[in-house]
């Protein structure tokens, strides 16, 4: 919570006249996190993750996160959408080559499914590794990885009307969200990214409702995605407490302005 009773006895800090407590609001803050989703060197969106429906955005996704770098953000969102399909990193080239480009962190999704394939993205310099995939069909490998490269690790809660989707989004699994996630964290899991699938670029809104569901059930970091498309819904996501958004289509089509969300929410 942001608001903290300062002052008083109790606390030492006191107004100059005595004792009276003082409210202060402690910023909250919110990450607004670009996305490059990777498909056959090319950076695209989906949309709802269907790979029918590929934009190619640009043949060049070095340019594109050196450019939103240069905009100001704190670290970039990748997914090999190849990899998430086929089950093995697909586009690794570009990803070092984005890697070596970039100074700000980056966190990797798709087709991680494998401890040494975590090991060699780590080494390479990516921060943070998304397991999607992996953390249902292998949780011992989810808590292995955790122990060895614990907060490098987020599990990606990737949601399609209420049940866990894998293997690029197409297969249903029947698991609950929240379930899941409550089950990753006895693995050691510590920070989660909750996407709505039925939004993602879709340039709607923010599943709201099942983030908050999600964040009143767990007290870890989670940084949402899909559907995010205006500054009011970074707003609203900053008050509901999430760590961060992932931004995709919306930066693309211009309906997002990361300099302006960023000097807005961050
Ligand atoms: O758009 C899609 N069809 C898609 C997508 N963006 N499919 C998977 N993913 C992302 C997940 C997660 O970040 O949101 O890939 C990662 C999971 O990949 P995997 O291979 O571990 O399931």
């Amino acid at each position: 919570m942001p608001w903290r009773i300062s002052g008083g006895k109790r606390s030492g800090r006191r107004d100059p006249g005595g004792s009276i407590p003082i409210l202060i609001c402690e910023e909250i803050t919110i990450e607004v996190i670009p996305a490059i989703d990777l498909r056959r060197g090319k950076c695209v969106r989906l949309y709802q993750g269907d790979y029918e429906t590929e934009t190619i955005f640009s043949d060049d996704p070095v340019e594109v996160a050196l450019e939103w770098q240069s905009l100001g953000a704190p670290r970039l969102h990748l997914v090999d959408l190849d990899g998430a399909a086929t089950g093995e990193p697909c586009n690794l080239d570009i990803i070092k080559e984005i890697a070596g480009a970039v100074l700000i962190p980056i966190q990797l999704g798709g087709g991680i499914r494998q401890l040494e394939i975590v090991e060699q993205l780590l080494k390479a310099g990516i921060e943070r590794i998304i397991l999607g995939t992996a953390a249902v069909k292998d949780p011992k490998l989810v808590e292995e990885a955790c122990r060895r490269f614990s907060e490098s690790i987020i599990v990606g809660v990737d949601a399609w009307e209420g049940h866990i989707a894998i293997q690029g989004w197409r297969q249903e699994t029947g698991l609950n969200p929240i379930e899941f996630t409550q089950s990753m964290i006895r693995l050691g899991v510590k920070r989660f990214i909750y996407t709505d699938i039925s939004r993602d670029g879709t340039l709607t809104e923010p599943n709201f409702s099942a983030i908050a569901e999600l964040m009143s059930a767990i007290k870890l970091p989670i940084i949402a995605a899909g559907g995010i498309s205006s500054l009011t819904h970074l707003k609203i996501l900053k008050q509901l407490g999430v760590e961060a958004a992932i931004v995709g289509k919306a930066l693309y089509t211009g309906d997002i302005n990361l300099k302006q969300a960023l000097a807005a929410v961050s």
